[in-house]
C-alpha cells in the first residue's frame, strides 16, 4: 500500500516536470537559429568526408616533454569558433580584431562592434547585418526576463567575503534549474536534437549573465540595487547600465571588452574546461561554471585583477604618483617580484609570441579616449621596461604583454576600481565563445573526451625500451642481413 502511494506520487512529479519542461521551452526562431539549422548538415557532411579520407593521418604527436609540460601545442582537439596564431594573435572565424572592428556592425551611438554581432559571427562564421545583430539584442532582452527569482535570492544572501568569481559560479549553477538541456535529456530526447537545447540554454545564459554579474557587483561594492534590463539597448550597454553607468564611452568600452575577451581557440583553460565537461553531456550551465572555475585562476583570467593589484601596490610604495616613478625604480620592482618567485602578471602567454592584439586594441581605445591619464602612461612605461627584464631573466618564452596587462587601467579610469571584480567581466565575455563552441559540439555529436594518461613508471619503462631499440637498430639490421 505504502509503495503504491509512493509510485503515484513519483508519477505525478514526473508528469508535472514533463508539463513544466515542454511548455516552458521556447524555441524562438531568430535568423541566427535558422541559419545555424541550415549550416549543421553542411558542416556534418564536411566532417564525415574529412574523417573518411583522412582518418588515419597524423595531426600531431606528443613527446614526453609535452605530456609533462601541460600538453603545449599538442594538436588534439577540434574547436570551430576561433584560431590563435602565435605571431598574429586571435582570429574569430577568420577575422582579426581590427577586421571585426571594421566589418561588424556597431550600436547607433557607438564605434566598437556589437558583441551580439560577434556572437552571430562565432556561431555561423558569417558577418551579420545590423538588423540581424539587433534581432539578437531583442532576443536576449526577452530571454533576460526569465532569470529565476531564486538566483537573485541566492546571490543576495551571499556574504560579501566570497570572491566575485565564486559568487559568479554560484549564480550560474543556481540558474541551472532552468536548463532545457537537462530536462530534455531526462525525458529521453534524441541525441541529434541536443544542440537545440544547448542553443536554448546558451542563449538564455548569455542573456542573463549581465544580470548575475551586476547583482554581484552592486551587492559587494554598492547599494545592492540593480537597474532593470532595458530592452531598447544592446546587451553590452545593458551590462554597463546594470553595473551603474550611464556613459556612452563606457558603453563602447564594455562592448569592446566583451568582444575581445570572448574566445581564444579551444586549448585555454576556460574553453577546454567548458568543452570537456560538456562532452559528458553536462548541460551548458554546469559546463560553463566549470570553465569559470578555470578562468578564476591567476595564470589565466584572474591575471587582470592581479595586474592592477601589482601596479597599485607598487605605486603605493612609491608614494602613489605614477609620473614620479623612474625607469630605474620600475626595473628594481620587477626584479623584486621575479626574485621572490612570483610572475609579473599580464606578461607572457602559452601560445602567443608577440604583443597580444587584444592589448593593442585596448591601448588604441586608451589613446583615443584617455591619452593623458597618468595610469595609462604608466602602463606604457611598464610595456617599455618589462619585456627586456623578462628576456634578461631568461625563462619566459614570450616576454610581451597579454590582454590582462591593459584592461584594468581602462576600467579604473571610468571608476570601476574594484579589481577583484574584473574576472567576472571577463567571464561574461568568455560565454560568447565557449558556448557558441558548445552548440557546435552537440550539433556535430562530439564524443565524450577521454585522453589516455600514463604513469611515470610507464614512461620510464617504455622510454628505456625505445632507447635500447633505436640505439641497437644498426646491430639488428646487420644481424637480419647475415642470417
Ligand atoms: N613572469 C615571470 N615568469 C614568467 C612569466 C612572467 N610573466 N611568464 C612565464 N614565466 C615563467 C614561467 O613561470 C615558467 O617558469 P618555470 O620554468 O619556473 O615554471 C617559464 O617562464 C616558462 O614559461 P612559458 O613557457 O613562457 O609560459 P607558460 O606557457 O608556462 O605560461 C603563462 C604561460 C601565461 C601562464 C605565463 O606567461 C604567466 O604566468 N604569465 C603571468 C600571468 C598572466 O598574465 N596570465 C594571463 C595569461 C592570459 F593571457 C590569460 O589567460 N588571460
Amino acid at each position: 500500500m505504502k509503495n503504491t502511494f509512493k509510485k503515484v506520487k513519483i508519477q505525478k512529479y514526473i508528469n508535472n516536470r514533463q508539463f513544466r519542461n515542454f511548455s516552458s521551452t521556447s524555441l524562438v526562431q531568430t535568423s541566427l537559429k535558422k541559419r545555424l539549422e541550415e549550416l549543421i548538415p553542411e558542416k556534418s557532411a564536411q566532417i564525415i568526408k574529412i574523417r573518411k579520407e583522412h582518418e588515419d593521418k597524423v595531426l600531431g604527436t606528443c613527446t614526453v616533454g609535452q605530456a609533462y609540460g601541460g600538453m603545449r601545442s599538442v594538436k588534439s582537439m577540434i574547436y570551430e569558433t576561433s584560431l590563435l596564431d602565435p605571431e598574429e594573435g586571435i582570429r574569430f572565424r577568420g577575422l582579426t580584431i581590427p577586421d571585426c572592428q571594421k566589418q561588424l556592425p556597431s550600436a547607433p551611438n557607438g564605434g566598437e562592434p556589437l558583441p551580439e554581432a560577434l556572437l552571430y559571427l562565432l556561431i555561423t562564421g558569417e558577418v551579420p547585418t545590423y538588423k540581424q545583430a539587433k534581432e539578437i539584442s531583442d532576443d536576449l532582452a526577452e530571454r533576460a526576463k526569465g532569470l529565476p527569482k531564486h538566483v537573485v535570492t541566492t546571490l543576495n544572501q551571499l556574504p560579501k567575503e566570497i570572491h566575485p568569481m565564486s559568487q559568479f559560479i554560484i549564480g550560474i549553477t543556481a540558474a541551472q534549474s532552468d536548463s532545457k538541456f537537462s530536462e530534455a535529456y531526462r525525458h529521453g530526447v534524441d541525441k541529434k536534437q541536443l544542440w537545440k537545447f544547448t542553443y536554448e540554454d546558451s542563449m538564455n545564459l548569455i542573456a542573463r549573465l549581465p544580470q548575475i554579474a551586476s547583482i554581484i557587483y552592486r551587492n559587494i561594492y554598492k547599494d545592492g540595487k540593480v537597474p532593470s534590463y532595458d530592452p531598447s539597448l544592446d546587451w553590452g550597454a545593458n551590462y554597463a547600465r546594470m553595473l551603474g553607468y550611464n556613459n556612452n564611452t563606457f558603453d563602447d568600452l564594455v562592448r569592446l571588452y566583451l568582444v575581445i575577451h570572448s574566445d581564444h581557440e579551444g586549448g585555454n583553460v576556460s574553453a577546454h574546461a567548458t568543452k570537456l565537461v560538456g562532452s559528458a553531456l553536462s548541460d551548458p550551465y554546469l559546463s560553463f561554471a566549470a570553465g569559470m572555475g578555470g578562468l578564476a585562476g591567476p595564470l589565466h583570467g584572474l591575471a587582470n585583477q592581479e595586474v592592477l593589484r601589482w601596479t597599485l601596490e607598487f605605486l603605493d610604495q612609491m608614494g602613489g604618483d605614477p609620473s614620479k616613478v623612474t625607469d630605474e625604480m620600475l626595473v628594481e620592482n620587477c626584479w623584486k617580484t621575479l626574485k621572490s618567485g612570483r610572475v609579473i602578471p599580464g606578461f607572457g602567454h602559452a601560445v602567443l609570441r608577440k604583443t597580444d592584439p587584444r592589448y593593442t586594441a585596448q591601448r588604441e581605445f586608451a589613446l583615443k579616449h584617455l591619452p593623458d591619464d597618468p595610469l595609462f602612461k604608466f602602463v606604457g612605461q611598464i610595456y617599455k621596461i618589462v619585456p627586456g627584464i623578462l628576456t634578461e631573466h631568461g625563462k619566459t618564452k614570450n616576454p610581451w604583454p597579454n590582454v590582462d596587462a591593459h584592461s584594468g587601467v581602462l576600467l579604473k579610469y571610468f571608476g570601476l576600481v574594484e579589481y577583484d571584480y574584473y574576472t567576472v567581466m571577463f567571464g561574461v565575455s568568455r560565454a560568447l565563445g565557449v558556448l557558441s563552441s558548445l552548440v557546435w559540439d552537440r550539433a556535430l555529436g562530439a564524443p565524450i573526451e577521454r585522453p589516455k594518461s600514463v604513469t611515470t613508471e610507464w614512461v620510464n619503462v617504455n622510454n628505456f625500451f625505445l632507447l635500447f631499440f633505436f640505439e641497437n637498430l644498426f646491430v639488428f639490421i646487420l644481424f637480419s642481413f647475415f642470417f
